[in-house]
């Protein structure tokens, strides 16, 4: 396995280039152009409908430095899947534009609603064929660009336009769907989740994914300054406080002999060490104005607490599995 340093990473061109129409303080660029550092040569990506595809590829410019091919919302695995088996064919065949290229490193992009819901059987028909590529889950935790509707991934009391919080509900009332164990039970080679506060283990896992020998999944949490409601300079502070209260916890998964493998990232494996650094889910949610109505007219203790055992009892799951619990 090659590490990757920052340096070296400092030095290789963007190849999503800057000029493109994200959001300001949206996270989403950030990750990609980190992921994107990590690949080793020739690359692929493609993208389902979504913030990243709408807002980088405004006619007649796009900002991807590399070949980029834009998939329907429903099928971004399937695309990659399609890349893959036709440079293997062209390969064998000694013929065609892909047969030249040793290694291709092939990336998929999509977000919540296409991964969750939509995109959740192309991207489990891919897993179960072994196809080599890496599938990126950019989680802004609902359909930003279609106008903040609530997805699979939307966490639970969170307020969206299709679960607004009210008299009648207090924000969504489904939890956020465990997709990394959906994704693992398929036994692939290499799973990670990624925040874009921690860099350098950003790009270290991604190059991870590049080498692994079939797929692999990677689950980054991108704040939405618009849908969340926080102002875009905090970006960085809200994901790593996503991190600090375990909401959301940076780890890694493989497969030894044939069993997944959990080991907690250096971040997470800081508040494993010293418990009691682990920040209130508190101080997440009261940053946010998705979470507005937890807080005001009334405070919401019974949820604010539902919401915190649920957490810790991720969290504890989670140790369990990395064998420190
Ligand atoms: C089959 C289908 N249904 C609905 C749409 C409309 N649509 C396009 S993007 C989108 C939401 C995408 O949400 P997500 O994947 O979370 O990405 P984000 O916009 O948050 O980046 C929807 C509903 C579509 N393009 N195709």
């Amino acid at each position: 396995m090659s590490e990757l340093t920052l340096r070296e990473a400092s030095r290789k061109p963007d190849l999503l280039a800057p000029g493109h129409r994200l959001c300001a303080g949206c996270a989403e660029p950030m990750v990609v152009r980190m992921i994107l550092k990590a690949v080793r040569g020739p690359t692929i990506a493609t993208t389902a409908t979504g913030c990243l595809e709408v807002a980088t590829t405004i006619f007649p410019y796009t900002a991807w430095n590399l070949p980029w091919i834009h998939n329907a919302f429903e099928n971004a695995a399937a695309t990659a899947s399609g890349i893959e088996a036709a440079w293997r064919a062209m390969r064998r065949k000694g013929r065609g534009p892909l047969s030249k290229y040793e290694t291709l490193d092939v990336v998929a992009f999509a977000g919540d609603g296409g991964t969750y819901d939509i995109g959740l059987q192309a991207l489990s028909g891919a897993l179960e064929r072994g196809h080599d590529f890496t599938y990126v889950l950019i989680d802004n935790e609902a359909y930003m660009n279609t106008g903040i509707q609530r997805s699979g991934g939307t966490p639970y009391a969170a307020e969206t336009t299709t679960s607004p919080a009210g008299s009648v509900i207090p924000g969504k009332r489904e939890w956020k769907k465990p997709i990394e164990d959906i994704v693992i039970a398929h036994r692939i080679p290499y799973a990670a989740t990624l925040s874009p506060a921690y860099p350098l283990d950003v790009l270290r896992k991604a190059r991870r994914a590049f080498e692994a020998d079939g797929p692999a999944f990677l689950h980054a949490i991108v704040p939405c300054s618009r849908g969340w409601r926080f102002p875009p300079e905090k970006t960085i502070m809200v994901s790593r406080l996503a991190v600090q209260t375990c909401v959301f916890p940076l780890w890694e998964c493989w497969l030894e002999k044939g069993r997944p493998v959990y080991r907690l990232s250096a971040p997470s494996e800081a508040v494993a060490k010293r418990p009691e650094s682990k920040k209130p889910v508190e101080e997440y949610l009261s940053i946010q104005g998705r979470f507005r109505h937890l807080f005001q007219p009334k405070r919401r203790d019974d949820i604010i607490k539902s919401i915190q055992e649920w957490v810790d009892e991720r969290w504890m799951q989670l140790l369990e599995k990395a064998g420190l619990g």
